[in-house]
């Protein structure tokens, strides 16, 4: 057989994955603290795109720096990976621009893969989605139409307050004390919600919910983690104007559509993912720099199929890698 034609469930694409998010989080992380966020996240784009095109697979981007007019890396639709299994790539090569930029913890640089034409393909134009994460055993309880519902359910089921993670927007003011309305506890993060299904996923967390609106491809690779952490995810795109809706149901897109997890990203396919952390987080250590000038990351990566989650460190010559930052 062919190195094209192997399937991917052979081989866990998301070992190669982990080069890939290492590479983006030490080229991200050149830029922490400087207020910069565009050249920290243009630095992480670089240094992802070279490090795929070595990258034994052959993937097509459905999620990843927006239309080819606007990206010139890593655009919805490039083809990318030096050659072998076909598959569907999601990425965000620096998930908290700001968080890296202003110095603040849970900046990750992250990449999922699913088998060929086995993601939802958002396009575009629908940036921003409702969601609700949680532990497989509450998928029943979820209800997009009832957060507050949805909160009272779990604290049933659990027998204690549910903690719930929210992004920090005005417009989830109205949720959150409706969460606390009925005793939930609310988590509130600045940025970056996919991390926080990591953290659901993460019997020594607290966290039981994730809940809000956040960017579309944030919640492909977020419903990644959940496919291959044993989590759910219910997801509707929220258009912010009618002239938005228009162009996504244009483009072919149900917007009153609730999607679960095995509708993003299709149930028969394996998924592979894998993230870096760039500042400390409560998951992954940032990227360090040693006394020697080596630079230390730390990675998670995982499986769906086998359910594997692995936690890799790397200890990597800052001499070889410095180019790919540009510092
Ligand atoms: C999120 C989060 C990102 O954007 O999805 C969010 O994961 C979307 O909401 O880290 P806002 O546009 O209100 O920020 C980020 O916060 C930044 O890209």
């Amino acid at each position: 057989m062919s190195e094209s034609n192997t399937p991917p469930s052979s081989r866990n694409i998301a070992l190669e994955l982990c080069r890939v998010t290492e590479f983006a989080a030490i080229a991200a992380a050149g830029w922490i603290g400087d207020g910069e966020k565009k050249k920290a996240d243009g630095a992480a784009v670089d240094a992802l795109h070279v490090v795929l095109a070595t990258t034994p697979i052959s993937g097509t981007v459905r999620s990843g720096e927006g239309t080819k007019d606007e990206a010139p890396k890593l655009y919805h639709g490039e083809e990318i990976g030096a050659g072998g299994p076909k598959l569907d790539i999601a990425i965000d090569p620096l998930e908290g621009t700001r968080l890296t930029a202003e110095g603040y913890a849970g900046a990750i640089a992250v990449i999922a893969a699913a088998e060929d034409g086995a993601m939802y393909d958002p396009g575009d134009t629908l940036v921003y989605c409702e969601k609700v994460a949680a532990k497989a055993e509450y998928a029943d309880l979820l209800d997009l139409d009832d957060p507050i519902g949805t909160v009272e359910r779990v604290a049933k089921a659990k027998g204690s307050a549910p903690t719930v993670v929210v992004l920090d927007r005005d417009r989830h003011e109205e949720m959150i004390a409706g969460i606390r309305g009925v005793g939930g506890k609310v988590r509130r993060i600045l940025d970056g919600d996919i991390a926080p299904v990591l953290l659901i996923a993460d019997e020594n967390n607290d966290a039981d919910l994730l809940m809000g609106i956040g960017g579309t491809p944030e919640t492909l690779i977020g419903t990644a983690v959940a496919r291959s952490s044993g989590c759910a995810m219910r997801a509707r795109f929220w258009p912010r104007t009618d002239e938005e809706r228009a162009a996504g149901i244009a483009e072919g897109h149900d917007v009153t559509r609730i999607f679960t997890e095995n509708d993003l990203i299709h149930a028969d396919s394996e998924v592979f993912f894998s993230a870096t952390g760039v500042t400390k987080g409560e998951i992954l250590n940032g990227v360090v720099t040693r006394p020697d000038g080596r630079v230390v990351t730390d990675s998670i990566v995982l499986r769906s199929k086998t359910g594997t989650v692995r936690r890799i460190e790397g200890v990597h010559n800052i001499q070889k890698l410095s180019a790919l930052s540009g510092r």
